[in-house]
């Protein structure tokens, strides 16, 4: 989990109140080279502008600080004052979480949009039970198939392991009858190289900043749906803050998502298109490799919608009125 005890010092020092030089140590757990993280150092510099310099926050990305899988737990526990994480990552935690990895549900920016302000004052309920408060959400680009074959269909997969980042996508691995290897991406590269998994799912952005085109050969499009990164910072350390330290983290909150949604439309394209210059062939699956997803996607919702229960009710009755 944590491996600095500076990130403990820094809480408390923030516990104390938002005086001079105040620093926020903030763990992320993907890629320096994505746009996700371009986006939080942006978001970390507008909170130091707003602030005055108050506020410092001090970006560690990939994982180096605290692992994708810690980083949620360390902001509850005041380890560290802010993170930023997929949500869906802790589906075990609450499988409402799991809501932006349903398959086919939202497949466009548009819709991850609608669907993503549907879920939010829920997911914003379900983690200030948690001592956490959720500040701002930017999407991947959707998400389709990696695969170091051709495939026309799910048959042409079977045992094989496959690289999953969460429970969602374990879940199809499973029902594709495939071998789910869990994977951060942080140590992506080495399990590609290792040739221990021939396929994963993820978006057109992660395929590029991981030159996958050396193991991989296909990227089936699928755009299956929109998985969201969140940031979300200890309650304790928010509520530490003045009112002008609250608005502050609030304005760059709001500028971050929508500079962060602007990128992430504005690049997906460009790096199908990327992936397609390195000699991968860039596709959407064929009818059978489709109606072969399509099932598992109604399977995966009706199984989601049951473990979400009321909550799960109310996001969807909330995303059809939008
Ligand atoms: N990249 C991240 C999460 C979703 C995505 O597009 C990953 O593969 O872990």
């Amino acid at each position: 989990m944590t491996r600095l005890p500076v990130a403990a010092a820094a809480v408390a020092l923030t516990m104390a109140g938002a005086g001079a030089d105040d620093t926020w140590i903030m763990p992320t757990a993907y890629d320096e080279s994505s746009y996700q993280t371009e986006i939080v150092r942006t978001f970390a510099e507008a909170v130091r502008v707003c602030t005055a310099g108050r506020l410092a926050i001090e970006v560690h990305a990939g994982g180096s600080l605290v692992s994708g899988g810690g980083i949620k737990r360390a902001v509850e526990t005041g380890d560290v004052a802010i993170g930023e994480r997929l949500l869906s990552a802790h589906a075990d935690d609450n499988p409402v979480f799991a809501y932006d990895s349903v398959p086919f549900l939202a497949t466009s920016f548009d819709s991850s949009e609608r669907l993503w302000q549907a879920a939010r004052p829920i997911l914003e309920e379900i983690l200030s039970d948690d001592n956490l408060v959720l500040l701002y959400s930017v999407p991947w680009p959707p998400q389709g198939l990696y695969f170091s074959q051709p495939v026309e269909r799910l048959a042409d997969v079977a045992g094989m392991p496959f690289r999953t980042y969460n429970e969602a996508t374990a879940r199809l691995a499973e029902l594709a009858g495939m071998e789910p290897v869990h994977t951060e991406l942080a140590d992506l590269d080495g399990v590609l190289a290792s040739g221990r998994v021939r396929g994963f799912v993820s978006s057109s952005e992660t395929g590029y900043n991981h030159r996958v085109w050396d193991h991989m050969t296909h990227f089936y499009d699928a755009a299956a749906w929109v998985p969201r990164n969140y940031v979300f910072v200890n309650g304790d350390a928010f509520n530490g803050l003045d009112d002008q330290g609250r608005n502050c983290l609030r304005s760059a909150a709001h500028f971050a998502e929508v500079a962060g949604t602007t990128r992430a439309r504005e690049l997906s394209g460009w790096y199908l298109s990327r992936l397609a210059a390195r000699g991968m062939i860039v596709a959407p699956p064929g009818e059978a490799l489709a109606a072969d997803l399509g099932r598992i996607g109604a399977v995966m919702f009706d199984e989601w919608s049951a473990a979400a229960g009321e909550d799960g009710e109310w996001i969807m009755e909330a995303f059809a009125g939008r």
